[in-house]
Order: C-alpha cells, then structure tokens, then sequence
C-alpha cells in the first residue's frame, strides 16, 4: 500500500500544487519507512526510527504541517491519506518489534539451554584417614569376638591415668616432661588405660571391652607423635588366664594380618599387669620379629582399684599403638606423615 490516493475522492479530478507535492512526499514516506524498518536490528533502532518518522519533529507531523497550505477540499483528502500513512508506519514498527521480540526470546533461549546428555562434573571424593580405616578394622574385629567398645574423656584425673594403674607418684611417666598436665590434679590422658578402669568401675564381670582414642605424651620425632592413637582392650571373668590372652590376641592378629601370620609373646614389664608380655609378628618381606602390642595379666592392685576383687576374678588387658600399627600394615616409613593431612599422602589410601 504504497499508493493508495486516488484523484477520485477530489470532485474535480484537478488538484493544486502543494497537494500534489504533499502527496508525493507522503508516497514516499511508507516505503523509506518499510525499507529501514526491516533493517532495524534492535529495539532500539526501532525506537529511533519511530522518532523519526512519528515523532513530534518526524517526518509525519512535519507532512502534518504542510496540510494548513491546503485549500478546506483538499485537507480531509490529504488528511486521510496522512493517517492511513502514520497507521501503516505504526503496523510496521509493530510487526518489526514482535519479530525482534521473537528473536530475541529465541537467542536468549539457545544461550540458556542446558544440554542435559553432556556427562556431569564428578564431585571430589573424600576417604577415611588411614588410621581411622585401621581403627574400625581392630574394632570390628574384636566386636565378632565379644568384646564391646567404649570411649572415654581425653582430660583424665591423675589419679585414673596413674596411681589406680599402679604407677605411684615418683613414677618416671609422671614427669613433666613426658606428661601434659592441664589444671590440679588433671592431665591428657597418656593412655586409653583410665578409661578401661572407667569400665571396671561401671560394671561387674564378666567384662570384654575395648577402647580406641587420642592420647598424648610431651614426645614428637619420626616414630613419635604428641598425640597419637592407642587401643586396649581388657577382659575379666572368673579363672581368665595367660591361655585365654594368647588364644584371643593370636585370632586378633590372624585376622588383621592374615591366617599366615606368625606370632611370639616375649617376656617384659609394664606396671599395671604381672605377667607381662610383648607380642611380635614375623614380617617375611623384612626378614624380621616386629613388636606390635604389649600385654599381661591385670595386676591384683589395678583389678582392685577398677572395684573387682583379685581373690574372685582375674583377667589380661592389653595395647596397641594404632598409628605404629598403621605404619606397619601400608609401610608409611615416617609416623608424622598421618598428622601432616598432605592430600597427595592421604589420597593413596582412599578406597
Ligand atoms: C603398649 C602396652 C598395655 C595395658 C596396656 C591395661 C589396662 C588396665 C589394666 C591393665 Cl585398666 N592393663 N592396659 C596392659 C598391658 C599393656 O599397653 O605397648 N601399649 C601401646
């Protein structure tokens, strides 16, 4: 609709210069306007051309103007010719801007889709420490032997960690130089130990307990650690002797070790069991006896002190070092690796 005046509308088929020239440049205006619409890319082009052609300054009203040199005949003519005009203008700048609209949205859509077959990002998975696997491996296996576990406060009274375990005051563990003590009469525990009395305390026998915790000693070198990890275990009944201790430990390294594995209990001392004994395993690959626990049978004083009565009972105890048991069973040459929490060590032992 480019052309749409027709002469007809005038009564005398002869029109006046200025409508002539009116109706040319209004002619001309719809295809100019069509041409540089569809070019615009934007909704901004848009709505500088709809300034442009519409606007108060716009092509449009400036024809607009031009209708007061006409004669009161002519006016409605060019007039309506002037409206279909600016509708036609406005149609177009409607019909571009739904299209931009259109493409826009369509753009906006292909940028955000998510391509759903595309394989997804595999979280980081973390793994249990090494001492923590060792840990839960000793425990479950003397809780398919019967014994229950039991934990206990790290900050002991003197009294538990040493005298009920027979060490007396001038013992040498009680140095302050081995021991943390913390307020009166307290100290780190420096072994699981006063929480197995803890548990004789607590219960009448027959008791089969273990305990696997943090303890602590004034010692750091390569095969010492200020705080390190130590497991006991105890057991009391009526008649309980060196051969219930040898059968119990022997299965217990069995099955951590292997049903290969060679043991031998030596001789040796520790203040709160009589006899007591060391236990080592042979390790084929270096030719030699290692010392992997230390045990004995409950000293009558301790029993006591645990609230038992030595005439009644009798029972073996026994402890382990779980980071040294660690070390052993991967082959972690220095023990202060297990503290430093390098990623690029503790990832060799997920799985
Ligand atoms: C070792 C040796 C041992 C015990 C711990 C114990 C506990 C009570 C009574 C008697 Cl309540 N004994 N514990 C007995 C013998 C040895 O540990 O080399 N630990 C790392």
């Amino acid at each position: 609709m480019s052309d749409i005046f027709s002469g007809s509308d005038l009564q005398t088929g002869e029109y006046s210069e200025a409508l002539a020239s009116l109706i040319a440049d209004l002619n001309a205006v719809v295809p100019e306007a069509r041409k540089a619409i569809s070019a615009a890319a934007d909704r901004k082009a848009i709505e500088q051309l709809r300034v442009q052609f519409l606007g108060k300054k716009g092509r449009i009203t400036k024809l607009n103007q031009r209708l007061g040199k006409l004669s009161g005949e002519e006016r409605p003519v060019a007039g309506k010719l002037l409206n279909t005009q600016r509708t036609e203008i406005t149609a177009l700048l409607e019909k571009r801007t739904a299209e931009l609209e259109v493409r826009e949205l369509e753009s906006r859509i292909a940028e955000e889709a998510v391509d759903v077959t595309l394989p997804g990002i595999r979280p980081a998975r973390g793994g249990l420490h090494p001492v923590t696997r060792v840990t839960r491996e000793i425990e479950e296996i003397f809780r398919s032997m019967g014994f229950r576990l039991e934990s206990g406060p790290e900050v002991e009274t003197e009294w538990l960690n040493f005298d009920a375990l027979n060490m007396p005051e001038d013992h040498p563990a009680r140095d302050m130089q081995d021991t943390f003590y913390t307020e009166r009469g307290h100290v780190l525990r420096t072994h699981t130990s006063p929480t197995q009395l803890r548990s004789m305390l607590a219960a009448k026998p027959p008791l089969a307990v273990i305990t696997t915790g943090k303890v602590y000693r004034h010692d750091s070198d390569a095969t010492h650690s200020p705080m390190f990890h130590q497991m006991e275990g105890f057991l009391v009944d009526e008649a309980i002797s060196m051969g219930h201790l040898k059968g119990v430990l022997h299965e217990f390294l069995r099955a951590l070790y292997g049903p290969d594995v060679r043991t031998r209990f030596r001789p040796s001392f520790f203040p709160f069991t009589e006899p007591s004994a060391e236990v080592d395993i042979w390790f084929e690959a270096r030719g030699g006896w290692m010392e992997v626990l230390g045990c004995g049978m409950i000293h009558p004083a301790v029993l006591r002190n645990g609230g038992i009565d030595p005439e009644r009972y009798s029972g073996f105890a026994f402890g382990l070092g779980i980071d040294r048991m660690t070390c052993i069973k991967f082959g972690i040459p220095d023990l202060r690796l297990l503290f430093e929490n390098d990623l690029r060590f503790l990832r060799q032992f997920q799985g």
